[in-house]
């Protein structure tokens, strides 16, 4: 396969003026017929052949003007057709034929649970009809759909019904009309058995729309939280960035077969049923704020991303990096603030930084790939939004608010480019931001290491920060970036943030510097008392901190930071020194004795009356096997897991009062509510419950027990059954295993839940669980939730899938040649934590290096292809 550049970009010769497309469905021989308005550019030569993306078609009929064309005419690959010669405007029509329930990619049109769906982005449009598939042509669409009465009741497809009607022996026709231009990725039809929830929405200018959510009759009873979240993110998209819907009917569909979580085609988003069904008995408090941000997530791409689109695949992160922003943004009002930025950053530093620094890194504008859907990464999401961010904390959120008013207002209905927002913002601000464009187009995490010093005889507090950004696959030397860093020094006497005076400037109690060099030093005068600092607030740049602070100072900033986000830090990073040290005693052989300052530390946190509860229990979470293992030069996979075990057993041991008080003061018989309040009273008593059952407290394993007996909510059934598996209780667990297996044989989301707790449990059985659940019935490799409950979570799983015999790594790797075959692009996903070779130890090494050339030596789609070459390079 070859690569495509963003350097070789050319403005399409022709666009499409409006489409009509007629879907007459079959299982195994769908027949769709294009109408295609074609007009060449006016920059484009007269004899500039016309391209058109194709693949998998069986093409029956192609006319130009009504005139059929001959062989010879036009030439058919693999990849499309090419007309040699083409009036300046002219009407193609086509009829081509494809198989969806052959198709198992899940990319194009597919059948679902027998229902037809589509899924067009990024290049899935192809695999419909001969199309110029690229972003930057946007166009009207006219799509009539014919399916059968009793099998598609109802045929649905994007923008506003105007007809519909009976056809003969039990067919019937729908035909939808999109008044908005748009590229072919945002194209969607649905047809099949669905049953409709329907609502209204009243938009700022007094317009009602209609609101519907398709699901199976079956999961009628859980879509309140998805029509709330979308009716919640409509108003918000109003109130905070002045954006109003702009059709009449807005459309959700649960498909229980989709490779990403949701999809936002214009007024027609397609989701994955486990990012938009939730009820109280059958999701955790965590899958319903995901389904909160994922409904809000593909609302607001319907002015990022669908009104404003991308010039071309390069661009991705200017509507994805945008849009989790703003959804970012919208979950934090509408829970906790610190908690949402507590869990992103959380999240972002184990995942996107071990991206960042393994053999796929890559900007967040990439300059070639070869296989698009291989680039829907973190890097392109979040650190995206991380970038966006950064650029709304620089400009103020006034400048930004206008820029983004200036972005939607000059480039409505256009395809356009990153330096396109980036100068808008530039613009309203009146800032350079030429130097922060490096953001964009340099890999791999900046490193920025820190230290200060207090002169007492003159008040002075002298801090240095050197930054330097590692080396990535083919990015050897970095220019240095445009860092902000939010800070402050707060006050070792006082334990109050100390007004700032830098350079004679006073800048109250916080300020954001900028380092833009590779070293700067900031001189901060009038300081009356030792201050430790406060850097990189909020996670103000998505960057790695690198400052001597001792074991007190952190204490001390875990207690007296006045930014939440720091105070979280300071005890992650404190955790993370007693950790260090007990990975090295476990490596050395040595006893084990852990530090009694994180014990007092989470002995005050427990101690003092919450403000809130939600970033407590957050407090009280040490840092993850992965994140620990991220700290490492080299990963230890055993020590990291016995260091961590034993922290966690030494704080139960010595807090087991605190924790139990802290278990009672939050049990709850309050009728289950996805509401912040409730859901920081469950985190903190849930986080409570897992320390007593580390011990396997005899009163917290009754506890236990009860709580999963007592089948209150699926989040308190669920985090007791994944203590009762993750615990040596085999005499409990199975029992409990067995009753809720047989419980929610019929609901599929729930059983994922029910293999993820099996496979993440740290006793050595798993790697067989994994096997003969591979063949439970409940499981298959063909559904994308089903693969990445039991196999992705399996993998995900340090201790099991690390195994010294390798069976882990070569269970992984069969897995992904079936996959390759059947779904390159869940395949190519699932490789990714072969391709952290590099991070382990030479036996671990050699058995994941060899786990990729068995896979390298497949014959493979491009999507695995371009992974594992790049895994090997
Ligand atoms: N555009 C693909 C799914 C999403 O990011 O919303
Ligand atoms: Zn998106």
């Amino acid at each position: 396969p070859q690569p495509v550049y963003l350097s070789d970009y050319q403005p399409p010769a022709y666009r499409v003026t409006h489409t009509e497309l007629t879907f007459d469905l079959d299982p195994a021989a769908t027949r769709v017929k294009a109408r295609l308005q074609i007009e060449r550019q006016a920059s484009a030569n007269a004899d500039e052949p016309l391209k058109l993306d194709g693949e998998q078609l069986t093409l029956d009929a192609l006319l130009i003007d009504g005139s059929p064309l001959a062989d010879n005419d036009y030439q058919l690959s693999e990849k499309g057709l090419r007309i040699e010669r083409v009036p300046a405007r002219f009407t193609l029509e086509s009829e081509v034929q494809l198989s969806p329930k052959d198709n198992t990619a899940l990319e194009g049109l597919y059948q679902s649970n027998g229902m037809f769906c589509t899924q067009c982005e990024a290049e899935g449009f192809r695999r419909i009809t001969f199309y110029p598939d690229r972003p930057d042509v946007m166009s009207t669409f006219k799509v009539t759909v014919i399916g059968d009465r009793e099998r598609e009741p109802v045929l649905l497809a994007n923008g506003n019904p105007i007809e519909q009607g009976d056809l003969e022996n039990g067919r019937h026709f729908a035909v939808w009309e999109d008044p908005h231009p748009k590229p072919c990725y945002l194209f969607a039809l649905v047809a099949g058995d669905l049953h409709k929830v329907e609502d209204h929405f009243t938009t700022q200018s007094g317009r009602d729309v209609t609101l519907q959510l398709w699901v199976e009759e079956e999961n009628l009873q859980k879509t309140d939280h998805a029509m709330g979240s979308l009716k919640r993110a409509m108003a918000w998209d109003e109130q905070a960035y002045g954006r109003e819907y702009d059709l009449d009917l807005f459309m959700i569909v649960a498909v229980n077969d989709f490779n990403m979580g949701a999809m936002e085609n214009k007024g027609l988003n397609i989701f994955n049923s486990a990012a938009v069904l939730a009820h109280p008995d059958t999701a955790t408090d965590g899958a319903f704020q995901t389904v909160e941000g994922i409904v809000a997530h593909e609302y607001f791409h319907n002015w990022s991303g669908n009104r404003v689109t991308c010039r071309d695949w390069f661009q991705l992160s200017l509507k994805e990096g945008f849009t989790v922003f703003r959804d970012q943004c919208f979950s934090a009002e509408t829970n906790s603030a610190p908690v949402k930025r507590i869990q992103d950053v959380s999240f972002f530093r184990t995942a996107q930084f071990a991206e960042d620094a393994g053999p796929t890194a890559h900007p967040v504008r990439p300059d070639h790939y070869i296989e698009i859907t291989n680039f829907y990464t973190l890097t392109i999401y979040e650190k995206g939004a991380e970038i966006v961010r950064m650029l709304c904390n620089l400009v103020g959120w006034d400048a930004f608010r206008q820029g983004a008013d200036r972005y939607f207002a000059r480039f409505d209905g256009q395809a356009v480019t990153i330096e396109d927002f980036v100068d808008c913002m530039a613009e309203a601000s009146g800032l350079d931001l030429s130097q922060f464009m490096r953001w964009y187009s340099q890999a791999g995490t900046p490193e920025i290491d820190a230290h200060g010093e207090y002169d007492y005889a003159h008040g002075e507090y002298h801090l240095t920060l050197r930054q330097r950004t590692p080396a990535t696959p083919g990015q050897v030397d970095k220019d240095p970036l445009h860092i902000p860093i939010a800070m402050g020094l707060v006050g070792t006497k006082s334990g109050q943030d100390l007004a700032l005076t830098l350079e004679g400037e006073k800048l109250g109690k916080e300020t954001v510097i900028h380092l833009r060099d590779d070293e700067q030093t900031f001189v901060f005068t009038d300081v009356a008392e030792a201050p430790v600092p406060s850097l990189l607030r909020n996670f103000s740049a998505p960057v790695k901190l690198h400052f001597p602070y001792s074991r007190e100072d952190l204490a001390f900033l875990l207690t007296q930071d006045s930014d939440g986000f720091n105070r979280w830090d300071a005890g992650q990073r404190l955790a993370m020194l007693a950790l260090d040290d007990l990975i090295a005693a476990h490596r050395n052989g040595v006893e084990k004795v852990m530090d009694s300052r994180v014990v007092e530390a989470f002995r005050t946190l427990l101690s003092n009356t919450p403000s809130d509860k939600a970033v407590l229990a957050e407090m009280l979470t040490l840092p993850s096997e992965a994140y620990i293992a991220e700290q490492q030069p080299i990963v230890d996979v055993d020590a990291i897991h016995a260091a961590r075990e034993f922290v966690r057993q030494s704080l139960a041991m010595a807090l087991r009062d605190e924790f139990m008080a802290a278990f009672e003061a939050n049990r709850s018989s309050e009728p289950y509510a996805p509401t912040p309040e409730q859901i920081a009273q469950r985190s903190l008593k849930n986080v409570a419950l897992s320390y007593l059952m580390s011990i396997e407290d005899e009163q917290g394993v009754a506890l236990c027990e009860g709580q999963f007996a007592a089948n209150h909510n699926m989040t308190d059934v669920r985090h007791a059954l994944t203590l009762l598996v993750h615990s040596d209780r085999d005499d409990l667990a199975t029992p409990a295993l067995k009753t809720f297996g047989e419980k929610w044989a019929h609901d599929p989301l729930v059983m994922d839940q029910w293999f993820t707790v099996q496979v993440s449990r740290p006793q050595p059985d798993v790697l067989d669980r994994v096997k003969y659940l591979m063949a439970h019935p409940a499981f298959s490799l063909k559904n994308p939730n089903r693969v990445r409950a039991l196999i992705g979570a399996f993998a995900q799983n340090r201790v099991n899938f690390h195994r010294l015999d390798g069976q882990g790594y070569a269970l992984l790797a069969d897995v992904v040649i079936e996959l390759n075959r059947l779904n390159p692009e869940i395949a190519a996903r699932l490789i990714t934590p072969l391709t952290r070779w590099q991070r382990f130890d030479e036996t671990r090494q050699d058995l994941m290096r060899s786990e990729l050339e068995r896979i390298q030596r497949e014959p493979l789609s491009s999507n695995v292809y371009e992974v594992v070459e790049k895994a090997l390079a």
